[in-house]
């Protein structure tokens, strides 16, 4: 044997000893973190190229719909458990109503597809600790607890896959249903004061076991989103550990900052040690300014609640949610939009004809949303502005009455200048007012009443 082939073994066996204790050492102090195969730009790509999702608050708290013993119960309906102080086993008698034989899972992506949407997030488990999929690891399920008996997570796993749309999980680090966590502590089931000495267990052979299990069965996935990670007992450690754990069981998993502690709120902090998770999470507000230097996405609402209520008609416009998709676009975010079906298994006919009439819009304009960077214009009088390498995207909420569109903050060369729609890209007349601003010439009348978008093919510096 040479000496070549010795070094190489005494550096294998060396790498093999030092993974093997860079593991022991993740387990038991939990900020190790393992070696990263993929960076974060790479994990980020798709994420940033997709701009637009659809999340998906579904449960059995879609039986009550809202409503208890005949009350009206405020705030959201995926909350009406801790809402309505409803006692566990009283709770758990939903599951036994909840049937929703119309829910086809196929027809739910394409509404997705439609709509322009590149991804899912759909609430694997809630805080009411209700699994959507068949678990080993408690009867609690659709499998076990439901007359319906179909995987809905399975199901949907194969639709997406079918329809190249992106499965997400949103997955609740609170559970007001199991012993370990906070069920215990009813009738104040999101008591932020109160611990449970057993919650390490939970942790370990509950929460870890089940995400192992939606990993390793139903994905790969796109994000695991968490929530609910202000309990007592859940720590910045385990949030740290949380975070590795889940991507050494899928290396190009994205991973939402709610699994930390402490919520990333700023750019400066967005990258700092003290902050797990891959991007940040508005939630029902877009951040004036965006987060600028970090990834991130605002979740909404169409009306005022996440999972079903049967009495929430307070449903946004259409042109409403679409200027808020290029609000977040221009400022470098995501949308993910919520959707929340009924017991039925129908998403509600509001929310369905909303996204159609998106869908409408993205397909003509989507060039000017997915893969969009934040706007370098600063703010515009008559709508906002998203950009890509050597164009810039003019997105004109309020049409010019005299045909001349004003572009301030703006000095680079404007070669071409058109309307998105227009595919014959006939060009529009540009004239230099001055080093910092141009007009375009325009006709009179907006060509689309919510949203016209004019492309600028610049000249990069
Ligand atoms: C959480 C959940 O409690 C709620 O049911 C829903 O799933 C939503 C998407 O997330 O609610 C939150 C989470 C974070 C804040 C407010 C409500 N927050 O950061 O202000």
């Amino acid at each position: 044997m040479n000496r070549q082939i010795l070094v190489t073994i005494f550096t294998t066996l060396c790498l093999f000893a030092a993974l093997g204790c860079s593991q022991i050492m993740d387990k038991s102090r939990g900020l190790q973190k393992p070696d990263r195969t993929l960076s974060k730009d790479e994990r980020m790509e798709w994420f940033r190229e997709a701009r637009f999702g659809m999340f998906i608050h579904w449960g059995i708290y879609s039986v009550p719909a809202g409503i208890y013993k005949g009350e009206q119960v405020r705030g959201a309906g995926e909350w009406i458990m801790e809402r309505a102080v409803i006692p566990v086993d009283q709770y758990e008698q939903f599951a036994k109503q909840f049937n929703p034989i119309k829910f086809d899972a196929d027809q739910w992506v394409q509404i997705a597809k439609n709509a322009g949407m590149k991804y899912i997030v759909i609430t694997s488990k809630h805080h009411d600790g209700f699994c959507l999929w068949d678990s080993k690891y408690t009867d609690y399920d659709i499998i076990d607890a439901t007359p319906f008996k179909r995987d809905i997570l399975a199901e949907l796993a194969q639709a997406c896959k079918k329809h190249g749309i992106k499965l997400c999980f949103y997955h609740s680090i609170m559970d007001w249903h199991h012993p370990d966590a906070q069920a215990p502590f009813y009738p104040l089931y999101n008591d932020s004061n109160k611990s449970n000495p057993n919650f390490d267990r939970y942790v370990e052979y509950h929460l870890k076991a089940q995400l192992q299990e939606l990993i390793q069965n139903y994905g790969p996935l796109g994000i695991l989103w968490f929530d609910g990670e202000w309990v007592k007992d859940w720590s910045r450690e385990m949030g740290w550990d949380m975070f590795e754990y889940v991507l050494s069981l899928q290396p190009d998993i994205i991973i939402n900052n709610r699994v930390g502690k402490i919520r990333m709120k700023t750019s400066e902090l967005s990258q700092s040690e003290e902050f797990a998770g891959d991007y940040g999470t508005p939630e029902q507000q877009i951040p004036p300014t965006g987060l600028p230097g970090a990834d991130w996405e605002t979740c909404m609402t169409m009306n005022n609640t996440w999972g079903y209520k049967s009495h929430d008609h307070n449903w946004k416009s259409t042109e409403d949610l679409l200027v808020k998709l290029v609000d977040i676009a221009s400022k470098g975010g995501n949308f993910l939009l919520n959707v929340g079906p009924t017991d039925e298994g129908l998403i509600p006919q509001p929310s369905v004809e909303r996204l159609a009439a998106m869908g409408e819009w993205m397909k003509v304009n989507g060039e000017s949303i997915y893969g969009t960077t934040a706007s370098p214009l600063g703010k515009v009088p008559w709508g906002r502005c998203t950009t890509k390498p050597g164009k810039l995207y003019l997105h004109v909420f309020n049409w010019p009455t005299d045909g001349k569109l004003n572009v301030p903050n703006l000095t680079n060369k404007v070669r071409k200048a058109y309307l998105l729609a227009d595919k014959k890209h006939s060009k529009l007349p540009v004239r230099r007012i001055n080093e910092n601003e141009i007009v375009v010439t325009v006709s009179n009348e907006a060509p689309d009443t919510i949203n016209t978008v004019i492309v600028l093919e610049i000249k990069n510096k």
